[in-house]
């Protein structure tokens, strides 16, 4: 058995909304990885570039001529040293000469070859024999904002979490009960609904906030009464999306309404006690530390950083000295690779922060963050309810729970 790294493929595929991305294979001795990268709609400003200037292709042309001459020949055992080698090839802060997406292509990619050589899944291989929780499914059920085009609600995700289900199976459940009980409800609401989803599989209609939020309580409730167990409401405002940072007022078009950030809390806070919700991420805008420590220390609610801390560990850092939140969103490809996430993991669970594993809204059927939920404990994971790439990773989580048998457990959600 050897893991030390013999070759690397980069190929151009495509993600879920038809763009193109890259895919990439770690091959060593006895093994081979194989990981395809996401790509965001709404993007946080601090993110990584995803591509050099030339696109994918370029990115290809990068993975052989820099960075499969300078990896084949490592052990890909050593993870650290295999993202540091990353960033010292790329040489810049925000991986614009090589792609983010690029690295984390290669960095998921090296840890699948080197699990897989020791005949082991991912999770078991980062996470050890610990690694036995699995994460609560937080599914989008009606989409608005930047991912929907036309009439829809501003606000871009409306979102359940099954957060006292007994079992992921149960938890993804639910999930799908929702959607479905959503969708016959907005026949009902919208005369020209015909059946529209978008890019995360969640119904896209002539809808107002409030209205996608009665919906969605109500299907909740009945589901919660006939599965047994509390499942809770929550929204991605993606409020950057909403700034107009010249008028300083966050634009609510399809309302005609615009709300300064006093005006934005007041919202918020009033969707909070109204609801009941049980999270909310990205209320306020990327730069706005302090709206986001106000409505943190004023509610019991999950209040989560996207766009926020774009998974980067100094931003987080400043968030947790400022008090602004109290989750974080994780998405690997917002910092490249894998060992920077899980420093950014890290901090959030040492500060009591929850780390919420998450997809894109442009995926792939790529299915890596199931197993890295798990293995780096993070007890939640906001991943879809229904649509391919959506799926294959709630489904990879059901293999999960079945492989682990009676060690499986639901994570703790101290806050809720
Ligand atoms: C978000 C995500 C995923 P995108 O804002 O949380 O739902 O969207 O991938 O477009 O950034
Ligand atoms: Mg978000």
């Amino acid at each position: 058995m050897s893991t030390v790294i013999e070759d690397m493929v980069a190929r151009k595929v495509f993600n879920s909304r038809g763009e193109e991305t890259i895919e990439v294979d770690v091959v060593t001795t006895s093994s081979f990885g194989r990981v395809s990268a996401p790509a965001g709609k709404s993007r946080g400003k601090a993110e990584v570039v995803y591509y050099p200037q030339g696109g994918v292709d370029q990115a290809l042309e990068k993975v052989e001529e820099l960075i499969a001459p300078e990896l084949v020949g490592l052990n890909a055992d050593f993870q650290d040293e295999i993202d540091r080698t990353l960033h010292e090839i790329d040489g810049s802060k925000d991986f614009r000469v090589i792609g983010g997406n690029t690295a984390f292509a290669v960095s998921l990619a090296n840890a699948e070859a080197a699990a897989n050589s020791y005949g082991l899944l991912l999770f078991q291989y980062l996470g050890g024999y610990v690694a036995h929780e699995l994460p609560y499914p937080l599914g989008n059920v009606v989409s608005g904002g930047k991912h929907t085009r036309g009439k829809s609600p501003d606000i871009q995700e409306f979102l359940v979490l099954p957060h006292r289900a007994e079992s992921f199976l149960e938890a993804a459940t639910a999930n799908t009960q929702i959607h479905g009980r959503v969708g016959a409800t907005l026949k009902k609401k919208d005369r020209l609904f015909s059946g529209g989803r978008s890019d995360e599989g969640a119904w896209v209609a002539n809808i107002g906030n409030l209205e996608a939020l009665e919906a969605l309580a109500d299907a909740c409730e009945e589901v919660s009464n006939e599965l047994g167990f509390e499942c809770g409401l929550g929204i991605d405002v993606a409020a950057s999306s909403l700034w107009n940072s010249k008028e300083k007022t966050y634009v609510y078009q399809r309302e005609r309404k615009k709300r300064d950030s006093g005006e934005q809390l007041e919202f918020i806070l009033e969707l909070i006690r109204k609801y009941h919700l049980v999270y909310v991420e990205d209320p306020f805008h990327e730069e706005d530390y302090r709206s986001f420590a106000e409505l943190t220390k004023k509610v019991n609610c999950l209040i989560c950083g996207d766009d926020l801390f774009a998974t980067n560990n100094e931003r987080l850092s400043r968030g947790i000295k400022t008090r602004a939140a109290n989750a974080a969103i994780i998405k690997v490809n917002q910092v490249g690779t894998l060992t920077d996430a899980w420093e950014t993991i890290e901090t959030a669970k040492r500060n009591g922060y929850v780390p919420v594993m998450s997809h894109r809204s442009g995926d792939t059927c790529d299915w890596h963050i199931a197993h890295l939920a798990v293995a780096f404990k993070c007890p939640i994971i906001k991943t879809g309810v229904v649509e391919g790439a959506r799926i294959a990773k709630i489904n990879e989580l059901i293999r999960i729970e079945e492989f682990l048998g009676d060690r499986a457990e639901m994570a703790h959600l101290q806050m809720l």
